[in-house]
């Protein structure tokens, strides 16, 4: 063999060392679109913590933060595009690429569940040509929204109000007779100050976070639907992903999943803190609490069959119980 020719080989086998090196610990970058160390990010916080110690030398995320780094309804853009690799999202921030992934919000039926009898599978191929995204965990469930007033209502009509809202509460609330006024949570506070709307869609939890119970005076109950808050990754970034990789990430994200129920026993700790704060309940009860159910889900249907009427109308069959 030539002396050429053994340099070269030679030069080959330490790139080929070099670059397995290199490979043997990936780093991703993770971003979400709730502020940072708020209620609906800290599942993601704690996916991420666990994926670092349990991923050292195989797998790290580094963490970008929220809604300052980037704006939470181009999340889901960055995420298909690959300018990030692991995100945290509701479904109501990137329904401009997937108007079915806030059909979530509609499910009866807990993750284990859809995982099993086809619902999963079915979000999964339309994750995959919408979003180049696979869903790795929700970790948000039983977790339901509400209306947040500061004008009492004393009947199911919301005419004359201006409510905040995102794609989650659009036509129920519409349906009730509200305006609407989309904004990031970002802006909320300040709409409230401003007097921009009579009040907003939120769930159960969080409004301590953001200091919005200090610009709240009413909540209407019953809540209904149940928040879905979820970690993505992009399609590209999994399929490298080398075996070791992945396993580290799925454990760390069916762990997270399963912490869903646990999650939503914070629930009702947040009620108390509503009460102590002195928001005032809107309570419906017996026929009419039916009735505000049963409006909310035909209302939250019937815009997800207009989106998408073919998907629409098979998600229907995985996730409801009642039709
Ligand atoms: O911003 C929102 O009101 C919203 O759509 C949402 C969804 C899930 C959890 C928290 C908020």
């Amino acid at each position: 063999m030539s002396k050429n020719l053994v340099t070269i080989m030679t030069a080959l086998v330490v790139a080929g060392a070099v670059h397995g090196a290199v490979a043997q610990e990936v780093t991703l970058k993770g971003i979400t679109s709730f502020a940072e160390k708020t209620f609906y990010s800290r599942g993601f916080e704690r996916f991420i913590d666990k994926v670092n110690a349990d991923g050292k030398g195989v797998i790290q995320i580094s963490y970008i933060g929220g809604p300052k780094a980037m704006p939470p309804f181009e999340v889901g853009n960055a995420l298909k595009n690959g300018v990030v690799d692991i995100a945290n999202a509701t479904g109501a921030f990137y329904t401009n690429l997937m108007p079915e992934a806030d059909a979530w919000k509609l499910t009866e039926r807990p993750m284990s569940e859809l995982r099993k009898n086809g619902g999963y599978d079915y979000m999964a191929a339309l994750y995959d040509q919408k979003l180049n995204a696979v869903l790795l965990a929700r970790h948000i469930d039983n977790n339901p929204f509400h209306i947040y007033l500061n004008k009492p209502i004393d009947k199911l009509d919301l005419t004359g109000l201006k409510l905040r809202i995102t794609p989650v509460y659009r036509d129920f609330f519409q349906a009730l007779g509200a305006t609407v006024v989309q904004t990031a949570p970002g802006e909320v506070y300040t709409a409230l100050e401003r007097g921009v709307v009579d009040g907003y869609g939120w769930p159960i939890t969080g409004i301590f976070d953001l200091g919005w119970h200090e610009k709240t005076k009413y909540r209407v109950d019953p809540g209904f639907y149940s928040a879905e808050v979820s970690i993505l990754i992009n399609k590209a970034t999994w399929a490298r992903l080398n075996d070791a990789q992945k396993k580290v990430i799925a454990d760390v994200a069916a762990a997270i999943e399963a912490q869903a129920a646990d999650t939503a026993r914070e629930n009702e700790a947040d009620v108390a803190r509503q009460k102590a704060a002195g928001i005032e309940v809107i309570a419906f009860k017996g026929a009419d609490a039916e009735t505000f159910r049963a409006k909310a889900y035909e209302a939250g249907w019937a815009g997800v069959l207009k989106q998408s009427p073919e998907h629409g109308a098979k998600l229907r069959e995985f996730f409801a119980k009642t039709k």
